[in-house]
């Protein structure tokens, strides 16, 4: 049997910020973009929370629901470097550690855990708590059963500073009583639908027959039913095969000029040109993405008549996607380059940074990370 822990930071970004500021303690913080720029919560501390404010919710809005609010700028770097520490502990545990993203990750503890020697999974994720709070200062919600399913969902359920441990056989009992939304691959617009045919706790789902489901979920069936009542043997990946090479940089100062954006996405296309030559991949796909002077960030992305990864068509090719996207006022904070969709399936296995979602200061190649 393995023993699965899911831990993702409380706040994360928002948590940081009142470790470095011990004066923002208790207060409501908002971490995004500025309000009369457009911007977007990215997180909010849970004292702002309580005032109804979400992440991904218009700044205005937040500071109209929580006026107390204190505005603050994200510092990624300070972020990754946090992250970068919480992942380390969590490695000093096991060997074994898939990260989501730069506050969450899954650790099969399995090798850690040996009840007849009294070590418990309760026990290590007691450690893992108070190892992190003693070493870093953020707190952690951290979910323990036997799969990562019930795990992630565990770990969401007594935010902030939660645990919650589900044992063995009691993965359905668990379930039940949740609203279907928390199942992964269940969306809020499948979750709607769902509600609408008197179906809206997990244990209603997983009560339906074998026909219904393969009516509603097609192919996806038989997986969705088995995660209803918590079974999921699904292993914790360390690895991955590079989906995608990319580089990208933040600027010193917001940029607007045509000229020189230009100039800095032919660096940063030459600059994965070299990764991928390197690593003997050629991509079809090649994604901009841009940041905003408002923190607003998307990508555009196209694809190549074929594979390549010489220079000139990932240049020609950015700059055309970046080009559509100037308009007369628009400043740019960040630019990325990226090429992904690999002709060759000998892909080096690697996280690429942009599977993390970091961000880089300076122009800087998945393949030094
Ligand atoms: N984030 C973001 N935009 C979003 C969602 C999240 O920029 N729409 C960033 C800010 C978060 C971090 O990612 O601090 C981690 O995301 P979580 O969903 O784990 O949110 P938090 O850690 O902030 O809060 P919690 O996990 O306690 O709910
Ligand atoms: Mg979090």
């Amino acid at each position: 049997m393995k023993h699965i822990i899911h831990a993702d930071l409380d706040a994360f970004y928002a948590a940081v910020e009142q470790l470095d500021n011990p004066e923002l303690l208790g207060k409501p913080v908002l971490v995004g973009g500025r309000p009369e720029n457009r911007g977007v919560v990215a997180t909010a501390s849970y004292e702002a929370r309580q005032f109804g404010v979400r992440s991904a919710m218009p700044m205005r809005t937040a500071v109209r629901n929580c006026p107390q609010g204190i505005v603050i700028a994200p510092r990624f770097t300070r972020y990754r470097e946090m992250s970068r520490r919480v992942m380390d502990i969590f490695r000093s545990f096991t060997e074994l550690v898939e990260p989501l993203s730069l506050d969450e990750a899954y650790l099969d503890i399995s090798a850690a855990v040996n009840q007849a020697e009294g070590r418990w999974p309760l026990g290590v994720a007691l450690e893992l708590k108070r190892r992190v709070k003693d070493e870093t200062g953020l707190t952690v919600s951290v979910g323990v059963s036997v799969s990562k399913s019930v795990s992630k969902i565990a770990s969401d359920l007594d935010k902030p500073d939660g645990l919650v441990v589900v044992p063995p056989g009691d993965e359905p009992g668990f379930l039940a009583p949740l609203p279907v939304g928390k199942l992964w691959g269940i969306g809020p617009k499948t979750a709607e639908r769902l509600k609408s045919e008197g179906i809206d706790t997990i244990g209603i789902l997983a009560a339906q027959p074998p026909d219904w489901f393969a009516r509603v979920f097609g192919q996806r069936a038989e997986s969705v039913r088995q995660r209803a009542v918590g079974l999921d043997d699904e292993p914790v990946h360390t690895e991955r095969v590079t989906k995608s090479v990319s580089s990208e940089t933040t600027f010193p100062n917001d940029l607007s000029d045509r000229a020189e954006l230009r100039r800095v996405l032919e660096a940063l296309a030459d600059g994965v040109a070299g990764s991928l030559e390197r690593k003997g991949l050629q991509g079809r796909t090649v994604t901009v993405k841009m940041r905003l002077a408002d923190f607003a960030t998307f990508s555009r992305q196209t694809t190549l008549p074929a594979p390549s990864s010489d220079a000139a068509p990932i240049r020609e090719t950015a700059w055309r996607l970046l080009a559509a996207e100037l308009t007369p006022g628009r400043s740019f904070r960040l630019l990325g380059v990226g090429v992904s969709n690999f002709a060759e399936a000998n892909a080096v296995r690697q996280l690429s940074l942009w599977e993390y979602g970091l961000t880089t200061e300076a122009a800087k190649s998945a393949d030094d990370n």
